[in-house]
């Protein structure tokens, strides 16, 4: 079917919803570009449908806003675009939706890695490539999918246990050098460890998990000692992390797998009566690296923070336009991030987007 049809289609499509719209609950999330007439649709447009998983943090904002600002109709796309409210039943109807307008790629960012085979089996066997970003899916089939953009979540973790182990020696060394020159032996003191882990089986809670635990189990005195998902939010972060200072009450590190859940433990660790940060009862190791995140390392409520970059846009369309020109392209395309810690975060967000 050619491009001017699949439009048409598209149109059809629109109005049947429109005109049923009284008896059939419409499509909600889908957005779909207005045409004004057909003489505003350049049939050359690269059709794209995209399944975002959904709205629940500022990196998710960052992502989706990279993503939305690369595949416009100057760079040669028309992109159609779904918010699947981090739940896997809406990200499979908006999928089968985009399948149904026989769109030209799908692209999704996967609430979490299990019970994609089946749909993006259809996708497929409907010749439509898929582009998985961000987070990954878990299937032994290889063909299901393009090709993959994202962050290494696994490294991430890791980063953040190295962190700590550096961390850890400062505060050693100048315990050995303490002021009253008594040479305190510094006691490997048990350090207690708590998570607020991301949404359960998502790539980022699995891969910032293990990278983490790769670090912390060559250390005997880091006492994991409670681990909970706060599913990305900063509202279930606080209600966790205020759960763990009603349990524990000697709490030395938190490792919070994204800094919308770190801004909600803040909160419940202030509202405790504790202090957190840069001299604080409670270290803080974040994950994103957002604005908001910068403002709380200037404040020294956060001590570091890794960076897991959202800006994939451009990476996700030139993908695109390669596969469009029958080009190979890599399987696996990662974002780098880095390390930002709190003395040093005044310089280092000069020139951020986000
Ligand atoms: C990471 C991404 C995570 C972010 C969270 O790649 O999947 O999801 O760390 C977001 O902020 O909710």
């Amino acid at each position: 079917m050619n491009k001017k049809n699949k439009i048409l289609l598209l149109l059809l499509f629109v109005g049947l919803i429109a005109l049923s719209s009284c008896s059939l609950k419409p499509l909600k999330n889908i957005q779909y570009k207005e045409f004004e007439n057909m003489e505003d649709i350049d049939s050359d447009l690269i059709i794209v449908g995209f399944s975002q998983l959904g709205s629940e943090s500022d990196w998710r904002t960052a992502n989706t806003k990279s993503i939305q600002n690369a595949l416009i109709s100057e760079n040669g796309f028309s992109l159609i675009f779904a918010n699947g409210r981090q739940k896997q039943e809406n990200q499979i109807k908006d999928v089968r939706s985009f399948i149904f307008q026989e769109v030209d790629y799908i692209v999704i960012a996967p609430v979490t890695e299990t019970g994609w085979d089946t749909v993006l089996t259809e996708a497929r066997d409907a010749g439509i490539p898929v582009v998985i970003v961000d987070r990954m899916i878990d299937t032994e089939d290889e063909s299901l999918y393009a090709a993959v953009v994202g962050t290494d979540k696994h490294a991430e973790g890791m980063k953040a246990g190295i962190w700590l182990e550096k961390h850890l020696e400062k505060v050693k060394q100048a315990s050995d050098a303490s002021p009253d020159g008594s040479g305190t032996e510094y006691v490997e003191e048990d350090v207690n460890i708590v998570i607020l882990e991301g949404t359960i089986n998502s790539t980022a809670q699995i891969g910032r998990s293990q990278g983490f635990d790769d670090i912390a189990k060559n250390h005997e005195n880091w006492n994991i000692i409670a681990r909970e998902s706060g599913d990305f939010t900063k509202a279930k972060g606080k209600e966790v992390m205020a759960k763990y200072l009603r349990e524990f009450d000697d709490i030395d590190v938190l490792v919070s797998q994204n800094d919308d859940m770190t801004f909600g433990a803040i909160e419940a660790i202030q509202e405790a009566g504790l202090t957190c940060g840069v001299n604080g009862d409670i270290t803080i190791i974040s994950f994103d690296a957002v604005s908001r995140a910068f403002d709380m390392m200037e404040e020294g409520l956060i001590n570091v923070v890794i960076e897991c970059n959202p800006l994939q846009g451009d990476l996700i369309s030139e993908i695109i336009e390669r596969l469009e020109n029958g080009e190979e392209v890599p399987k696996i395309s990662y974002v780098d991030g880095k390390v930002f810690e709190a003395e040093n975060a005044s310089i280092d967000r000069i020139g951020r987007s986000y």
